[in-house]
């Protein structure tokens, strides 16, 4: 199964050749959270682009955001003695038992995207992700900036117990604890996706005499922006320019409701990684180095005027 790992792409597609099949490949279980909002299925698509590209064949399991089918998939990977397991977990909790399994198998463990909470970190090689604590702190930056320190905000939060959710709302928090008249006066879970953040902004302008004495809405991630928008536009009220409104993952929706004006600021979350992922995972079998617990993927804040490449 390993003969020919990471020998350098021409040695390996002469092996490919002489082989005649990819029976040599590595096999890689990949158990990914759902297809909820515009960055994940980006995510999925990249995962399964990348891996033919390294020699991987991989098995691509969608959760559909139940941590249950996370758990199953994991198992069967265990099962099929795959050569390595990747997991982006829909909650950091709730991970012990599994990673324990696949460590008495044998099979490493990659968490790419989302965090898990083990008291054991040698039960998994690393983490590849972007700092979630970070894309919180540039939002609160941006928005501290903006409004002038002063500042209502409603928030969206995404999916309860993801680490997304936690760290974002934390780094938010440190960056406004600075200004004594920034405060987060609504937060609710909209779970990430376009229909939950309209329906909590919807509740939320109910609730607040269309969004009274609010200055910014900062949303978990693009999607229940985008929803917000919605529902603020159906509301006659003005997103982009009567509310200042700042997001996470710069998914193309986002970048033309940018353009349009109708919001204002969101942190990239880069979603095609496969390229940062692969190679750790076939280096690490090739040489069992340890390595760091975790790997960043940098984050950057775009507006209208200062748009990504
Ligand atoms: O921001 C969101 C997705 O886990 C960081 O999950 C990721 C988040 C991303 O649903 O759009």
């Amino acid at each position: 199964m390993m003969l020919w790992k990471r020998l350098g792409s021409a040695a390996a597609g002469a092996a490919m050749f002489v082989s005649g099949s990819t029976a040599l490949a590595t096999t890689i279980g990949f158990s990914q959270v759902g297809d909820e909002g515009d960055w994940r299925p980006a995510f999925s698509k990249d995962m399964q682009a990348e891996a033919p590209k390294e020699g991987i064949t991989l098995k691509f399991a969608d959760a559909q955001g139940k941590q249950e089918d996370q758990l199953k998939a994991v198992r069967a990977f265990i099962a099929q003695k795959v050569d390595a397991i990747i997991i982006a977990p829909v909650v950091v909790t709730g991970w012990q038992q599994v990673l324990t399994e696949a460590k008495r198998a044998g099979i490493p463990v990659f968490l790419v995207d989302r965090d898990v909470e083990v008291s054991d970190k040698s039960l998994y090689v690393t983490r590849i992700s972007a700092d979630f604590n970070l894309e919180g702190k540039l939002a609160g930056a941006w928005l501290a900036q903006a409004s002038k320190g002063s500042c209502n905000i409603v928030e969206l939060q995404g999916t309860v117990g993801s680490a997304p959710a936690i760290e974002r709302k934390k780094g938010f928090e440190a960056i406004i604890a600075n200004f004594p008249n920034m405060k987060i006066t609504k937060s609710q879970s909209g779970d990430f996706t376009t229909e939950g953040g309209k329906k909590v902004m919807e509740a939320f302008i109910k609730s607040t005499d269309n969004l009274k004495g609010v200055c910014g809405v900062f949303a978990h991630n693009d999607n229940m922006q985008l929803g917000a928008i919605q529902a603020m536009k159906e509301a006659g009220l003005k997103p982009g320019k009567d509310f200042r409104m700042v997001s996470v993952d710069y998914v193309p929706a986002m970048k033309k409701a940018l353009a349009a004006g109708d919001s204002n600021a969101s942190v990239e979350l880069r979603s095609a990684i496969g390229k940062y992922i692969y190679p750790v995972v076939l280096q690490y079998l090739k040489d069992k180095k340890p390595l760091d617990k975790w790997i960043v993927i940098p984050s950057d804040l775009h507006t209208a005027a200062t748009p990504g490449s």
